[in-house]
């Protein structure tokens, strides 16, 4: 059983930061997003620096910075997405009706919408609450990677109803695979460990290929908390590509 090439995706994807997406990853030979879950922006800096090269987003959670400032922040982060080809994925996780979310997206201190390329949102609030997401691409929560997650078998289908036929989706964060029409992102990947033993299960870049197609894996701590971020990097961009192009092998 074989997939789509990102190619072909390509060739039918509606979406511009779909379309991005792609062309950064075929430019690059990745399809490695990293998480950049640390607390201060040295470090959110240095992690852009190190992983740039190698990633085709870099996934924040821009309200676990303790020292957030715009211009201090999102300036340089933005001037390094330029300088090394990567587009930012604010993690947002979106889970409120739309005039709450459009109020967290446009508003507060970290105004998303003036920076993210694309967010990930809940979809719990229905269709309509993701219409605020206009000039971005949505990537919609359909199932979770931690135990016990709730996102049961009926929450997915329905969630994924959602997601395929709104305009601003472009993807779907899951651990099952879903229709080739959206793109699929896992996180849950790391190479060394199975669980963080706080809920967290972990699967390899092979697994993930072989057994969902996902289109991008999301990597955190396999890669931040490495001694070498910068090679950490390098290696599951290589573990990526590789258990990409044996995905697209026909097995007879
Ligand atoms: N994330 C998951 N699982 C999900 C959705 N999102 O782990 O189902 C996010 C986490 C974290 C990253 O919020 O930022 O992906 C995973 O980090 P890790 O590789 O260090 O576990």
């Amino acid at each position: 059983e074989h997939r789509l090439s990102y190619e072909s995706k390509l060739k039918c994807a509606q979406h511009s930061v779909s379309k991005k997406l792609l062309e950064i990853a075929l430019a690059k030979k990745s399809n490695l997003i990293a998480s950049a879950d640390v607390t201060t922006t040295q470090e959110l800096l240095d992690l852009a620096e190190k992983t740039g090269p190698h990633i085709i987003a870099l996934k924040t959670h821009i309200d676990i910075i303790s020292d957030f400032d715009y211009e201090k922040t999102i300036l340089p982060l933005k001037e390094l997405a330029l300088k090394h080809q990567f587009l930012l994925m604010e993690d947002r996780k979106f889970a409120d009706i739309g005039n709450t979310q459009e109020l967290q997206f446009t508003s507060g201190v970290f105004k998303i919408t003036d920076w993210a390329d694309f967010v990930t949102s809940q979809v719990i609030g229905g269709f309509e609450s993701l219409d605020c997401f206009r000039n971005v691409g949505v990537v919609a929560i359909v199932g979770m990677s931690s135990k016990g997650t709730l996102t049961t078998n009926s929450y997915r289908e329905e969630a994924l109803k959602i997601a395929l036929s709104h305009p601003n989706v472009i993807g779907a964060v899951s651990q099952h695979k879903v229709p080739e029409d959206i793109l699929l992102f896992t996180p849950g990947v790391n190479l060394a460990d199975s669980g963080d033993g706080k809920g967290q299960q972990y699967n390899t870049p092979q697994h993930v290929f072989k057994t969902l197609h996902t289109d991008f894996i999301i990597v955190g701590r396999g890669i931040y908390k490495a001694e070498d971020a910068e090679k950490a990097a390098l290696t599951y961009k290589n573990e990526g590509w590789n258990a990409y192009l044996q995905s697209l092998e026909k097995n007879p």
